[in-house]
């Protein structure tokens, strides 16, 4: 069974918590990439460079590419997913602004809930940390339910342990499968 998160009040108890603009010393954080329009591939390798070109940001490792069918309104085209660990000295919210300023320069255009879309970037946790803010809610909310971060998250540390839920992402990806949730055909490397 997928469990669902209680809701906590803004980077209260528990898991390491703290006020998302400290800076910090450095840290590790997963970004999770996904997009269903234009030429994704191209996409995303160029908004890993551009990642990895921001002062406090280096890029870690990266998963492979998963096709994935679209979760949301109906007629989407397939996406491709994919996983990033990152280093950063950045707070998370300065991180998220480079993420949105990122997603800006290649078209991304906010229409509809789980719309179609150039690029998204989203946090899918950052340290051990768990956050609730107006802007930001890390782990991503979703993330524990979702079988294309999962997967590419399993890639590069199926060991990653969910600060809340205190369940590994192979433990998560393996609860989907077992609800009855296909896994994701086999992934093409990302150079
Ligand atoms: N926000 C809060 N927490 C975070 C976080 N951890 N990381 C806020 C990033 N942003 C976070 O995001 C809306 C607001 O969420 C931001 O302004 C930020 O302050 P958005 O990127 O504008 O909108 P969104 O991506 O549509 O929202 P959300 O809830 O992140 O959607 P999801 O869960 O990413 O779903 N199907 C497939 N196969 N593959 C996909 O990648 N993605 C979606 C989007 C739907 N269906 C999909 C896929
Ligand atoms: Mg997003």
């Amino acid at each position: 069974m997928v469990q669902a998160i209680p809701a906590v009040a803004v980077a209260s108890h528990g898991p390491r918590s703290m006020n998302s603009n400290t800076m910090n010393q450095t840290d590790r954080a997963l970004i999770a990439f996904g997009g269903n329009l234009g030429d994704v591939h191209k996409t995303f390798t160029q908004a890993r460079d551009e990642l990895n070109a921001v002062d406090g940001i280096e890029i870690l490792e990266s998963s492979m590419l998963y096709r994935t069918p679209a979760v949301g309104p109906a007629g989407q085209a397939d996406y491709l997913n994919a996983v990033v660990s990152i280093k950063t000295s950045l707070s998370p919210d300065s991180l998220l602004k480079e993420l949105q300023q990122i997603e800006n320069r290649h078209g991304r255009v906010r229409k509809e809930r789980w719309g179609a879309r150039t690029l998204d970037l989203d946090i899918i946790s950052y340290d051990g940390l768990h956050m609730e803010s107006g802007l930001l809610t890390i782990p991503h909310t979703m993330m524990h339910e979702r079988m294309f971060v999962l997967c590419p998250l399993c890639d590069i540390d199926p060991n990653w342990q969910h600060p809340l839920l205190k369940v590994t992402a192979e433990q998560l990806m393996n609860q989907l499968i077992a609800k009855g949730e296909p896994p994701l055909p086999e992934g093409e490397v990302w150079a």
